[in-house]
């Protein structure tokens, strides 16, 4: 089996999440850091958006001076085409969809035989301009399995180096996912093979677990899962999953902390504690019963050594008083370094509203919000 690789969508599909947009700035720090993270690729806006668009995009594959390429997305139009080579981008995600649904509802009038040439249209315009070429049927897992073959068929032939299968709205399962990626593989045999997997059941990392074993070469994935509704594949959950399974070495788990409250931050969203491997409590025991155990041989609740992160496990945390009701957005523990840092107030990434000493432990509860756009600082 061939060694899986990551495409990371922060900066195109996390675009599209509830947070906001990433500056030029902000783009560019992601961007270095996933190309220290063992990213093969970081793909990064639709530059036929707009000229603001296509600068940030530009600035990226500036900033990255070749170290991964860069891949710009696009509809199946030869100005978004246009658009993603002016960036400098090396590669072009070309999408369309070609069900029912999206016919009916954005291209009303067209034939499939015409969606079928702009296809072939676009991957060759693309090739012409010099870019590697993505192609994704939109909306892949709710389309006709021939339908997509035949899509995929028509990009390759124009000059495509790869194909994606895009689970859209997040409706697939494992044992799903497995066969119509098998058939995806029989048919496209030796090209490469991307899955795009969307988190709307709750199952786009085991899903592409499945794809890989089925045969897909490369995951698609996003830092926090940033992106539409419930967003995509975790970027750091998947690495730590790689190295569990296939003991795939890890980049410096401070990177990836870095990374992830980065991009936490830029999105205007609070720290998910119980996220794996990045949370604050991915590492933490709780219950007497664990805590000792733990101190006697970690192994005993531990499913990888914290140590491979760079991280080390944390001991007790509980008994704490309940949080009363009044106490608004996600109130954490924290220790006093930490309480210094949210009373710096505004411009910070939250805004404290309540502070309480936890007896006994040297802790402070806390209550914060998420600041207003208007409360952000210089900086962020
Ligand atoms: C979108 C849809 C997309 C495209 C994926 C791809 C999806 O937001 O435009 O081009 O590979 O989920 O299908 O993100
Ligand atoms: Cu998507």
């Amino acid at each position: 089996q061939r060694q899986v690789k990551i495409i990371d969508a922060t900066l195109r599909e996390g675009m599209q999440s509830a947070g906001g947009t990433f500056s030029v700035e902000q783009s560019i720090e992601v961007a270095l850091q996933l190309a220290g993270c063992g990213v093969a690729t970081v793909e990064c806006g639709h530059p036929g958006i707009g000229s603001e668009e296509l600068y940030r995009v530009s600035a990226v594959v500036d900033a990255l001076e070749g170290r991964i390429p860069v891949l710009g997305h696009a509809r199946a139009l030869e100005a978004d085409v246009d658009a993603v080579a002016k960036s400098g981008a090396e590669w072009v995600g070309i999408f369309l969809g070609v069900n029912p649904l999206s016919m009916a509802s954005r291209m009303p009038g067209c034939s499939r035989d015409d969606l079928f040439r702009r296809i072939e249209e676009s991957v060759s315009c693309a090739r012409e301009r010099g870019l590697a070429v993505r192609f994704t049927v939109e909306d892949g897992s709710r389309t006709d399995l021939e339908v997509m073959l035949e899509a995929n068929a028509i990009a390759l032939a124009a000059g495509a180096a790869r194909v994606c299968l895009s689970d859209t709205v997040g409706i697939l399962e494992p044992t799903r996912i497995a066969e119509v990626v098998q058939s995806l593989r029989a048919a496209v045999g030796q090209a490469d093979l991307e899955v795009h997997l969307h988190d709307d059941r709750g199952l786009a990392m085991a899903n592409a677990l499945a794809a890989m074993d089925a045969g897909a070469n490369w995951i698609s994935t996003s830092v926090n899962g940033l992106g539409e509704r419930a967003g995509i594949v975790d970027l750091t959950t998947l690495l730590a999953n790689l190295a569990y399974r296939d003991g795939r070495e890890l980049p410096a788990g401070e990177t990836m902390r870095d990374l992830s409250r980065r991009v936490g931050a830029y999105s205007r969203s609070a720290p998910d504690d119980r996220r794996p491997v990045v949370g604050a409590n991915a590492f933490r025991h709780v219950a007497k019963l664990h805590v000792t155990a733990v101190g006697r041989d970690p192994e005993t609740y531990e499913w990888i050594d914290p140590a491979r992160f760079g991280v080390e496990r944390v001991l007790g945390g509980n008994p704490l008083p309940p949080v009363p009701n009044e106490w608004i957005v996600n109130p954490p523990i924290i220790s006093a370094e930490e309480l210094r840092y949210h009373r710096a107030g505004p411009g910070d990434r939250f805004v404290l509203v309540d502070e309480r000493f936890v007896p006994g432990s040297g802790q402070y509860c806390i209550a914060r919000r998420i600041p207003r756009l208007d409360e952000y600082g210089a900086g962020h």
